[in-house]
């Protein structure tokens, strides 16, 4: 069996910390595919198709604030090639478009002031760079454009790679230099995570909005490895859910033969339409409020973050369709979570002794002390209750593996919600039920578990 002690000892580090809190983000693809109404490009557009009739990086982010997202990823070059900003290393630019525009400069002008925090997409596989193949040319190449990026445009939160490649049989094999590029991103923005691709953050394995039951921070460190993830994001569509070799990735079980683990924290990243890009046929395929929320709520809720993608459109704003179901997201959300139950109540362990930090958002935790560990929350008043929100001290790592919320109503106890992993944050919903005091009781984890923070909704 699996050392409890190895598992527990496995933690994040500062910049995943910073990451994981972000929650809610948003991914932007835009460029050539937006005009030519395409998903990949072919790397022989001209850059006269890229023409936004009224380019608005400041109505994207007013919109993605309204959803109360916190962060955005733009796709500063896709696999086509063409570039959003103002590159030195190849024409193949919005500079050659009549929008003239550093798409990326003026983006990250707007998100400093709406206090959103940007993150940069960068695809490895290039269609029109004539060096694309030949190996360290290509790799120079590439980390020229890299560097633009990361020191122009003032503190980035992500650098995003993903490991697609549809040369085919005949087509250019590149060997990417990931350490290389990693390194210098290291070197520029030190506090920024490097998703999918990198050894920062996990891509969730799916695009379909897909978290599992059971999400775990701790996994195999044979995750990290890019030529796995390259292999599994190969395809342009239809990307399948989960399959059983990938739907439990970091119970004990499945990790007691692996030599080496690592922290890394799941990222789901989903469409708000069917495409990444901007498809005018698509705008009545917006997501409804109710699949948005139930992915906000396994996603943000399940101990992952969410990347959202939300495609600006010709004009070079986001559709009105889209804009309309952000607002109208943020306002269930603020909704559902705007005002916490806790505010006067209290809590205590299964010994009674005064826990009520656990109440506050602050660094400070409870630590149970057996299985089952059981703590209440306590209220002056019965009162109408519906969502219970639970995070632990990842900082102690992820530790809960099995739970459970009672509510006490009157005399009467009822299990109101069942689960399995918690880690940064789980959001456990069920039926309205009116209540006095509320029971979480973990009934399995790694050594004690620790509960940072309780709201309940
Ligand atoms: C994939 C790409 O091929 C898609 O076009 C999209 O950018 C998605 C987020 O990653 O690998």
């Amino acid at each position: 069996m699996m050392d409890v002690a190895k598992l527990v000892a496995v933690r994040p580090d500062e910049r995943q910390i910073a990451w994981q809190s972000l929650g809610f983000t948003a991914f932007l693809h835009f460029g050539v595919n937006t005009f030519t109404n395409r998903e990949w490009g072919t790397g022989k557009e001209d850059p006269a198709v890229f023409a936004p009739t009224s380019l608005d990086t400041d109505q994207w982010c007013a919109a993605l604030a309204s959803a109360g997202i916190t962060a955005c990823i733009l796709t500063a070059k896709h696999h086509d090639g063409f570039c959003l900003w103002n590159t030195a290393h190849t024409r193949h630019s919005v500079m050659s478009s009549s929008a003239r525009t550093d798409v990326v400069q003026s983006l990250s002008d707007y998100c400093r002031r709406f206090g959103l925090k940007l993150g940069l997409y960068l695809s490895p596989w290039d269609m029109h760079e004539p060096t694309y193949g030949t190996g360290k040319p290509y790799n120079d190449f590439f980390c020229a454009q890299l560097e633009e990026l990361i020191t122009r445009y003032g503190a980035l939160y992500a650098l995003w790679f993903d490991g697609a490649c549809g040369e085919g049989e005949n087509g250019k094999k590149q060997e990417y230099d990931w350490e290389r590029y990693f390194a210098l991103i290291r070197k520029n923005q030190p506090d920024a995570v490097i998703s999918s691709m990198g050894p920062d953050v996990r891509w969730i394995g799916n695009e379909a909005g897909i978290t599992r039951e059971s999400e775990w921070s701790v996994v195999s460190a044979r995750l990290q490895d890019h030529s796995k993830i390259a292999a599994s994001s190969q395809q342009a569509d239809g990307l399948p859910p989960l399959s059983p070799e990938t739907a439990d990735l970091g119970s004990a079980a499945a990790l007691q033969h692996e030599p080496e683990l690592c922290w890394y924290p799941a990222e789901v990243d989903v469409s708000i339409r069917p495409g990444w890009f901007y498809h005018p046929e698509e705008n009545d395929k917006v997501r409804t409020l109710d699949d948005l929320l139930h992915i906000y709520e396994t996603s943000v809720g399940g101990n992952a973050v969410l990347l959202l993608n939300v495609p600006p459109d010709t004009d070079g704003r986001i559709h009105a369709a889209d804009v309309r179901r952000l607002q109208e997201l943020g306002d269930v959300i603020g909704a559902a979570y705007g005002s916490n139950l806790c505010a006067d109540a209290s809590a205590h362990d299964g010994d009674g002794n005064d826990i009520s930090y656990v109440l506050h958002d602050d660094d400070t935790c409870w630590r149970g002390d057996g299985e089952p560990s059981v703590m209440t929350v306590t209220f002056p008043s019965e009162r109408i209750v519906q969502r219970v929100v639970l995070c632990e001290q990842i900082r102690e790592s992820q530790r809960i593996e099995a739970f459970e919320v009672v509510a006490l109503t009157g005399r009467d106890e009822q299990v109101v919600f069942r689960g399995t992993t918690v880690g940064f944050k789980k959001m456990c919903r069920f039926a309205p039920i009116p209540a006095n005091r509320i029971t979480i009781t973990v009934q399995k984890s790694r050594q004690h578990p620790t509960i940072r923070l309780v709201e309940i909704y």
